[in-house]
């Protein structure tokens, strides 16, 4: 398997995200890729690549121009409005909610950070743009290596930021362009007709099924956290299930908080059938391992020996498959964690 890793991802390094009406410490850090470059390293897993530069065209056909223009400028614009924030992060402080306008862009940075984002836990630095676009490219390169067949079945885009709560056009949920939506995009101009992206990160995959949600030629599965109560809270219900063409192309399986194993294999299984029934022809797996028993922000009970059987189902589907990585929080057992789920599908 490939692994193509982003070499640049501690770039984006948030210093703190508010919770409860307090900045907290980030809990999306560099330790947790260092953890899985480690594990894989010692298992021997994978073969490391880093990705070539970035499909600026790909990402600004899976978002749109205008909030990829607002990333890639935002930093600068924010440190020009004052040298000493510099030294600051930038989290979102007012949104267009009901009635309010969104199809103009202030000039006022703060309104149109708010225009661009659903969340206050989602800090935007430095190095943001550049390890998100790195990772944008990890992603588009393991579709591409696993479009070129000879054999290959599988890759994994290892970066962070993580993606999958990243909308159209919106940043949020610790996430900026979404890889898993940039890979299924690549897959389909590679010549797949049909694509599934089944993610099984605690959190709602409400970005990936924002992306795709009009669309009959992209499955999106998500397991996931119940959002009456968990996070994103406002998507990810089972009676969403796509629109127009997309018609009967959106699965939300939400489990209550605190569901054990045997409860989420049963939704993983619920989601594999559905991946076999859209007969896709490659499949995305949004790769989140917040569903370990001891993750610090997630209420779902899987053991690390569990995510070899995630890896050995998945696998089942014999299909060219992508990983992207995307939560994942008790740091030290991200990588046994990643690791056992690529174990468990190389099998
Ligand atoms: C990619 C991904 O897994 N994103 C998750 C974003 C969740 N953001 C809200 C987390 C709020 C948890 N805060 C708990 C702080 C306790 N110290
Ligand atoms: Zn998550």
């Amino acid at each position: 398997m490939l692994i193509f890793h982003n070499p640049v991802h501690n770039k984006h390094s948030g210093r703190h995200e508010m919770f409860r009406g307090k900045l907290v410490p980030c809990h999306e850090t560099p330790a947790r890729l260092a953890f899985v470059l480690d594990a894989l390293r010692q298992r021997g897993i994978g073969e490391l690549r880093v990705p070539g530069s970035p499909d600026m065209d790909l990402i600004k056909r899976v978002h749109t121009p205008r909030y990829v223009d607002f990333l890639a400028s935002a930093w600068n614009e924010w440190v020009a409005l004052d040298p000493a924030n510099a030294d600051i992060d930038v989290l979102p402080s007012i949104w267009p909610v009901r009635g309010f306008r969104h199809d103009i862009s202030p000039s006022n940075f703060a309104a149109r950070v708010g225009l661009f984002s659903f969340d206050s836990g989602c800090p935007l630095t430095a190095g943001t743009w550049e390890a998100a676009t790195a990772g944008a490219a990890c992603a588009i390169d393991a579709a591409r290596a696993v479009s070129q067949g000879q054999g290959l079945r599988a890759a994994m885009a290892l970066t962070r930021p993580p993606g999958h709560h990243a909308g159209p056009d919106f940043f949020g949920g610790y996430c900026f362009l979404n890889n898993a939506a940039l890979a299924a995009q690549a897959l389909r101009d590679a010549g797949a007709q049909r694509v599934a992206v089944l993610d099984v990160d605690y959190h709602h995959g409400n970005g990936t099924q924002s992306i795709f949600y009009d669309r009959g030629d992209v499955l999106t599965v998500s397991v996931h956290g119940d959002p009456t109560t968990e996070y994103p809270f406002y998507l990810g219900y089972a009676d969403e299930r796509g629109e127009g063409a997309g018609q009967d192309c959106n699965l939300n399986l939400p489990l209550p908080a605190g569901s054990d194993f045997t409860a989420w294999t049963a939704a993983l299984q619920h989601g594999i059938d559905a991946v076999r029934a859209f007969k896709a022809d490659a499949l995305v797996v949004a790769l989140g391992v917040d569903t370990y028993e001891g993750d610090p922000i997630s209420k779902f009970k899987l053991r690390s020996a569990d995510y070899l059987k995630v890896g050995a189902r998945l696998a089942r589907l014999a299909l060219p498959t992508v990983f992207t990585m995307e939560g994942g929080y008790a740091v030290a057992e991200v990588g046994t964690n990643v690791a056992n789920v690529l174990q468990g599908y190389a099998g």
